[in-house]
C-alpha cells in the first residue's frame, strides 16, 4: 500500500529531474519526500505450521520391577448350578436273576421234601431195628458207657436228652434197648432226696429196687436202669451206657 501511496509522487519527481546517480540519491535529489537509509521493520511471524510425522516408540524405562506379592485368599465358593439334562437311555439289560434265584428256589424245595421224606423213612427204620417205640419216643444208643456228665453231652449232641421213663411201658422200652445197666436222666443233685428229671419237674413215675434210693457211701445223685428194670441210686462219676431219648 505504501508503495501505491508513493508511486504518484515519484512519478511527479521524476518528470524535473534528470539523473545518472543510484535510484534512491537520484529520487533524493528530485523530491524531498524521499528519504533513503531508512532500514525496514520484520513482519509479523507467521502462523504455525502443520505437526511433523509421529516419532519412533521409545526405550523402555530403567526403573526396577517389584517382586509378584503371595496369592490372595480363595474366594468363596459358586452357587450351586442347575441340574444337568438326562443321559440318553441305556440299552436292554440281560434277563434279571429273579429267574435264576426262582429256579434255584424251586430245586432248594424239591431238595427239602425229598429230605423229609427220607428222614420218614430213616426215622421207620430205625424204630424197626433199633429202638422200640413207646408212645411217641425213640430210644437209641450207641453202646457207649461214660460218666453221667458226658453221657448228658453226647445225647444233647443229637439234640436228644437221656433217657427218663414217664411210665412202665416207657422203662420197658429203654430197658429193651439197653440191655445193659444204663443211666437215667432223673437226679436229685439240687436237693438231697429229691429226685426230679434233668429237663425238669418232678417225677412222675419210679421203679425203684428194694431199699433204693439210699445215697449210698459218699453219696449217690444219679440213678441208673438195671438189666432186670429195676433203679438204683448211684455216683455220677461211674461210667454207665449211655440211652438218649427223641420225641417223634
Ligand atoms: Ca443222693
Ligand atoms: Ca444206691
Amino acid at each position: 500500500m505504501l508503495l501505491f501511496l508513493s508511486l504518484p509522487v515519484l512519478l511527479l519527481c521524476v518528470g524535473a529531474v534528470s539523473c545518472s546517480e543510484n535510484a534512491c540519491e537520484c529520487a533524493q535529489k528530485a523530491c524531498s519526500v524521499v528519504t533513503c537509509g531508512i532500514p525496514v521493520t520484520n513482519g509479523t511471524p507467521g502462523r504455525d505450521g502443520r505437526d511433523g510425522p509421529k516419532g519412533e516408540k521409545g526405550e523402555p524405562g530403567q526403573g526396577l520391577r517389584g517382586l509378584q506379592g503371595p496369592p490372595g485368599k480363595q474366594g468363596p465358593p459358586g452357587n450351586t448350578g442347575l441340574p444337568g439334562i438326562p443321559g440318553p437311555r441305556g440299552q436292554k439289560g440281560d434277563h434279571g436273576d429273579s429267574s435264576v434265584a426262582e429256579m434255584k428256589l424251586a430245586n432248594l424245595e424239591r431238595e427239602v421234601r425229598s429230605l423229609k421224606s427220607e428222614l420218614d423213612r430213616v426215622k421207620k427204620l430205625q424204630s424197626f431195628s433199633l429202638g422200640r417205640k413207646s408212645g411217641k419216643k425213640f430210644y437209641v444208643t450207641n453202646g457207649e458207657k461214660a460218666p453221667f456228665s458226658k453221657v448228658k453231652a453226647l445225647c444233647a449232641e443229637l439234640q436228644a436228652t437221656v433217657a427218663a421213663p414217664k411210665n412202665e411201658e416207657e422203662n420197658k422200652a429203654i430197658q429193651d434197648v439197653a440191655k445193659d445197666t444204663a443211666f437215667l436222666g432223673i437226679t436229685d443233685e439240687v436237693t438231697e432226696g429229691q429226685f426230679v428229671y434233668v429237663t425238669g419237674g418232678r417225677l412222675a413215675y419210679s421203679n425203684w429196687k428194694k431199699d433204693e434210693p439210699n445215697n449210698h457211701g459218699s453219696g449217690e445223685d444219679c440213678v441208673v436202669l438195671l438189666i432186670d428194670g429195676l433203679w438204683n441210686d448211684i455216683s455220677c462219676t461211674s461210667s454207665f451206657l449211655a440211652v438218649c431219648e427223641f420225641s417223634a
